[in-house]
C-alpha cells in the first residue's frame, strides 16, 4: 500500500492520459457484484437485507447488521438500478476478497453518496427528523485504511453521487477491499455506495515511476470525468 497525498485534478497539470493510463477503462473489473445488482429486487422502492450478498460479506459492525440493497428506496443508484447503504440496520463494514498480483497497481473507482434526506419528499423513505444525515465512508485495502470520505445528505432530495480513484499496489496474492461506515452514527441510515471498479493497470510508463515518488493515490470527483452513467 501506498499513502499518499491527494491531488486535484485541476490543480495539477497531470491527466490520465498523460500518465498513459488511457486504456485502464477498458481492463475488466475483477470485483465481484460491484455494482450491487445481486440479489436483484423486482420493483423500485424496495430494499433488501442479508449476508452475505454475491461478492459480499459485513466483515464489521454487530452480527446481523446485514448489507442492505436498495431499489431507488431513497435515492437514484449510480449505476445499475440498486445501490448498497452501508448503514443496514446498523453501521456496517463489508469486505471483497480480491485475486490480485503482487507488485501488480490496481485501479480502485468507486461512487459514494450521502443518503439524501428527503426521498421522494414527503413520502415515508425520507430520513426521519432525529437521524443522522451524516454519511462517512471508511475505504481499506489490504486492511489498511487509505481514506476516509465524509458527505452530508441534509436538504438533498436525490443522491449526489461523487466518483473517488485510487492508484494502489497489491502486496498478496489476496487482498481485503473494505468499506465501512463504523464511524457514523448507527441509526439504519447512511453512506451509500455503488459501482465499485478494481482493474489492473496494464504497465503505465509513467505510473510506476509516480507511485514510487509518493503520487500512487489519485482520487477526482464525478464532476471531473468526461461520462458519467446514470
Ligand atoms: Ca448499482
Ligand atoms: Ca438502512
Ligand atoms: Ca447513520
Amino acid at each position: 500500500m501506498i499513502r499518499i497525498q491527494q491531488l486535484a485534478l485541476a490543480s495539477t497539470a497531470i491527466t490520465l492520459a498523460s500518465l498513459g493510463v488511457g486504456n485502464v477503462a477498458q481492463a475488466a473489473s475483477i470485483v465481484i457484484n460491484g455494482g450491487f445488482e445481486d440479489p436483484a429486487l423486482s420493483t423500485d422502492g424496495s430494499f433488501l437485507i442479508q449476508n452475505p450478498i454475491p461478492g459480499w460479506t459485513q466483515t464489521g459492525g454487530v452480527a446481523g447488521a446485514g448489507i442492505e440493497i436498495q431499489r431507488r428506496a431513497a435515492g437514484d443508484p449510480y449505476e445499475g438500478k440498486q445501490l448498497t447503504e452501508l448503514d443496514g440496520k446498523s453501521v456496517t463494514e463489508i469486505s471483497q476478497d480480491l485475486a490480485t498480483v503482487i507488485g501488480q497497481v490496481y485501479k480502485l473507482k468507486f461512487a459514494f453518496s450521502a443518503r439524501p434526506e428527503n426521498w421522494p419528499p414527503n413520502s415515508g423513505n425520507a430520513t426521519p427528523g432525529g437521524a443522522s444525515k451524516l454519511s462517512i465512508m471508511n475505504v481499506s485495502w489490504g486492511g489498511t485504511l487509505i481514506d476516509t470520505l465524509t458527505k452530508d445528505g441534509t436538504g438533498l432530495s436525490n443522491t449526489d453521487w461523487s466518483v473517488y480513484t485510487y492508484f494502489l499496489k497489491a502486496t498478496s496474492k489476496t487482498t481485503r477491499l473494505s468499506f465501512g461506515n463504523l464511524t457514523e452514527p448507527s441509526d439504519s441510515y447512511g453512506s451509500y455506495l455503488d459501482d465499485v471498479n478494481v482493474t489492473a493497470v496494464p504497465t503505465p510508463a509513467l505510473l510506476p515511476g509516480l507511485v514510487g515518488m509518493g503520487i500512487g493515490l489519485f482520487r477526482k470527483r464525478k464532476n471531473q470525468l468526461d461520462a458519467v452513467a446514470k
